[in-house]
């Protein structure tokens, strides 16, 4: 006994209908994965600095502390935007300032100071705190930012 199917031209619409929808369906939900991923690529870097501190005593008993950034250099792209977070361990307050990029601030100790910022143009931009600016404040406090 054999069986026989007849299929309708209103099945075969029906048929191309659900095809359809499922094809489409599927396109939207990858479209919208890849709109998550792109839209995650567009938000700021974020690098982390600390405070850092070198401390040593001489011979004779004197003692030297110098502060850093640490990393002392961070490199970023022209036109990247960038989210710096800089968390105070070591000394209690780095008010500072970046020539060249308009940003200034102060790092505290168990503080984390976020300094948000876009470089138009490629350069060596320092970071120079203002409290430990040479050797006889605790210095010379400074890092670098390289925009390329
Ligand atoms: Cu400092």
């Amino acid at each position: 006994m054999s069986k026989i199917f007849i299929i309708s031209k209103r099945q075969i619409q029906l048929f191309i209908v659900v095809a359809a929808l499922i094809i489409l369906t599927g396109v939207y939900l990858s479209w919208d994965r890849s709109r998550e991923v792109s839209g995650q690529a567009s938000e700021a870097r974020v690098i982390q600095l600390v405070t850092g501190e070198y401390k040593t005593e001489t011979a004779d008993g004197k003692e030297l502390e110098v502060y850093r950034w640490d990393p002392g250099t961070i490199i970023v792209n022209k036109g990247e935007a960038i989210e710096l977070q800089i968390n105070g361990v070591n000394g209690n307050s780095h008010p500072f300032v970046v020539e060249g990029l308009g940003l200034r601030g102060e790092v505290t100790k168990g503080k984390t100071t976020i300094v948000r910022f876009t470089a138009e143009k490629a350069g060596t931009y320092p970071i120079l705190c203002l409290t430990h600016t040479d050797m006889r404040n605790s210095g010379p406090m400074v890092g670098y930012i390289v925009v390329q």
